[in-house]
């Protein structure tokens, strides 16, 4: 298959997928895209993603979209990096909630509070339900740890770690202990570090 290339703005949701570029250990290309200039509206990029975001990767022909997708399918493809759990494992099942609870419950939970709606959704309306259960559901995920699996770093982490630390970094999440320290843990990772010198180093130039 041939190489991976990431349409990337750094930083932004793309930087998630960075993140999970760099724990998979394979080479990449990044194509950069300004988002102040609306590169991402431009015919171009249109073609490759319809949405207009970043971020989007392609692998040989296959294009995949959505921050979590990305992050599944690259755990999925190049499993000797172990960051998936495979079919078969009992441990697949929150391994998959984890996944999608980030950009279908934490995610809205935090952009509804940041932009409240001018009438309240019911609760049972929202997918999320309200923000305070998704909040603390969150924070007894991440307590037992070390990660959101155990003893096993996955996929789920780089989606979950990543929202809760670009939500307490805009002041849109409470500093729960529970949050500061697995995220603390999270970026003690040297490949959360080298996706985060390289975003600077983009974001600086
Ligand atoms: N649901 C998408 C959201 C992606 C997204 O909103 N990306 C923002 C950057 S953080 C973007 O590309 N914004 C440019 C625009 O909408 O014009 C995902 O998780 O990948």
């Amino acid at each position: 298959m041939a190489k991976l290339t990431l349409y990337h703005a750094a930083p932004s949701r793309s930087s998630i997928t960075r993140w999970m570029l760099e724990e998979v250990g394979e080479p990449y290309d990044i194509h950069l895209l300004n988002l102040s200039n609306g590169d991402t509206h431009a015919p171009d990029y249109l073609a490759v993603n319809p949405m207009g975001k970043v971020p989007a990767l392609k692998h040989g022909d296959v294009v995949i979209t959505e921050a979590a997708a990305i992050c599944a399918y690259l755990a999925d493809e190049f499993p000797r990096a172990k960051l998936n759990v495979p079919i078969g494992d009992a441990r697949r099942g929150p391994y998959l909630k984890w996944l999608f609870f980030g950009p279908g419950c934490i995610e809205p939970a935090i952009m509804d509070r940041a932009f409240p709606r001018k009438e309240e959704a019911r609760r049972a309306a929202l997918g999320y339900g309200d923000f305070d259960t998704v909040i603390d559901v969150a924070a007894q995920a991440v307590t037992s740890g070390p990660y959101l699996l155990g003893e096993q770093f996955t996929a789920a982490d780089v989606v979950i770690g990543s929202t809760l630390r670009w939500g307490m970094l805009f002041k849109l999440l409470p500093e729960r202990p529970e949050f500061t320290a697995y995220t603390a843990h999270l970026a003690k990772r040297p490949a959360s570090a080298r996706a985060e010198a390289k975003d600077k180093e983009l974001a600086a130039a």
